[in-house]
């Protein structure tokens, strides 16, 4: 166990600023009858490099153990978050893929969820998702899928192939990944000499501003910001030409990239760059902050979980997030104080949340017999699924939330 590590991205000196102690996979959700003693776990921990200011995890976890056959997130499973890759599809046929013969690359593509909109437009495409079984339901949508990891190697490969691409794209896949380099490099040479690089992730800004700590966990190596991402560009002859600010998951950026000089970069990029600098985002104190008020929004959930218990009230908790392997390690939330967690998801059903082994349920068992208390685990989905539950409230139950800090609504 250290406190300092080399940055993935430029090899300087990375500072830790919190641990998260011992935490297992967030999307190892344990299936019936197994070895509870045998399940994975890692140190989950936070740095920033002192020279580039990526901040990005301590410990990286080997990526056939997270991204493999049985991986369970559909990208799908949200209706808001299908309107919002619908939207982003139609803004790139009629801007970026307008020309002729285009052809575009989309790195984790899931289930298709952003993809097939192009596909079905008659886009010369591709998916690259080295996660089986939601490359297969993507394949199963028509789309044209390669189930191997992007990185340098793949990339000159699918050059040789298919020729030069017109847009990459990444949705919450780039933080992803550990090797960020090759994938830059592959970007690099892959991308034709005017396209675009686009890529959104959960923006370090927000997170420390709603204090989401739950965006921190295995799958999410990097933490961006402009201004990490720029240096992290231009390493590779990119250019950061680009930022939108999303609402998605909590807070996201929508960085676009280019070939160095190749597009004037809009005013947005210097604009959300000085924002961050009069945050002081790259500042170790900030990220130190952070970590205490983790810890504060750690104590007044489970003083109000043991209240709640004790005041014998049922609470169970709502989305079987990746985010909620976090909450729950962090702060000893088990079955002992949450009943269970409800989930759409057929592949999370009749599991067990990691480490903590809080038996998945489908949906129709929450409404069976509402609860006085639903722990929102999927609160960056907060609207879609209020609206979709209102019977619940409409029955006095009430919801908690803990972004940005501890509350009943
Ligand atoms: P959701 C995953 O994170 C993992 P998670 C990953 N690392 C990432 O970055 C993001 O996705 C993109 C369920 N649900 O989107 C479905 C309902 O049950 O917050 C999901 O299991 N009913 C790739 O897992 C979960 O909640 C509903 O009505 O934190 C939501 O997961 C809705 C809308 C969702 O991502
Ligand atoms: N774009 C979707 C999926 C996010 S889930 C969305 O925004 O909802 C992240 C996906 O990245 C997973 O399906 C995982 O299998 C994939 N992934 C992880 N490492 C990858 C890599 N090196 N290349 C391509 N996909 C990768
Ligand atoms: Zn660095």
């Amino acid at each position: 166990m250290s406190n300092q590590s080399l940055c993935r991205v430029c090899g300087g000196t990375v500072r830790e600023f919190f641990d998260f102690g011992r935490q297992p996979l967030s999307d190892a959700f344990l299936p019936p009858g197994a070895d509870l003693g045998e399940e994975f776990f890692y140190r989950l921990a936070t740095g920033l490099c002192e020279s580039c200011t990526m901040v990005q995890l301590m410990e990286e976890v080997p990526r056939e153990r997270m991204f493999h056959q049985e991986y369970p997130y559909h990208s799908s499973g949200s209706a808001y978050m299908r309107g919002h890759f619908e939207e982003l599809a139609k803004r790139l046929l009629t801007t970026e893929l307008a020309g002729d013969d285009p052809f575009v690359v989309e790195v984790g593509c899931n289930d298709g969820v952003m993809i097939k909109a192009l596909a079905e437009a008659g886009v010369r495409h591709l998916g690259v998702e080295p996660s089986g079984g939601v490359a297969d339901l993507a394949a199963a949508k028509g789309i044209r899928v390669r189930k191997s990891f992007f990185e340098e190697s793949t990339a000159r490969e699918i050059l040789a192939a298919d020729g030069p691409a017109d847009v990459i794209y990444a949705a919450n896949t780039l933080c992803h990944i550990p090797y960020i380099g090759s994938v830059l490099s592959g970007v690099s040479a892959l991308l034709a000499p005017t396209g675009v690089f686009v890529f959104e992730d959960p923006y370090l800004s927000d997170i420390v501003e709603q204090t989401s700590f739950d965006q921190i966990y295995d799958e999410h190596f990097f933490f961006f910001t402009v201004r990490s991402v720029q240096a992290m560009a231009a390493g590779h002859g990119l250019e950061l030409v680009d930022v939108e600010r999303l609402p998605v998951h909590g807070g996201e950026v929508r960085y676009t990239l280019a070939h160095a000089g190749a597009r004037p970069p809009s005013p947005a990029v210097a604009e959300l760059l000085a924002e961050e600098d009069a945050r002081r985002l790259g500042e170790l104190d900030t990220l130190r902050r952070f970590g205490e008020n983790v810890l504060s929004i750690r104590d007044d959930l489970t003083a109000l979980l043991r209240r709640l218990r004790a005041e014998g009230k049922r609470v169970v908790a709502y989305g079987a997030t990746a985010k909620s392997a976090t909450v729950t390690n962090l702060c000893g939330i088990g079955p002992d104080l949450v009943e269970f967690v409800c989930d759409t998801t057929p592949a999370k059903q009749g599991r067990l949340t990691p480490g903590t082994h809080i038996p998945v349920v489908p949906p129709e068992e929450f409404s069976r017999s509402y609860p006085d208390y639903a722990l929102l685990f999927a609160w960056n989905h907060a609207a879609e699924i209020m609206a979709k539950e209102q019977a619940f409230t409409d029955s006095g139950g009430q919801w908690i939330l803990y972004v940005p800090s501890v509350r009943t609504v």
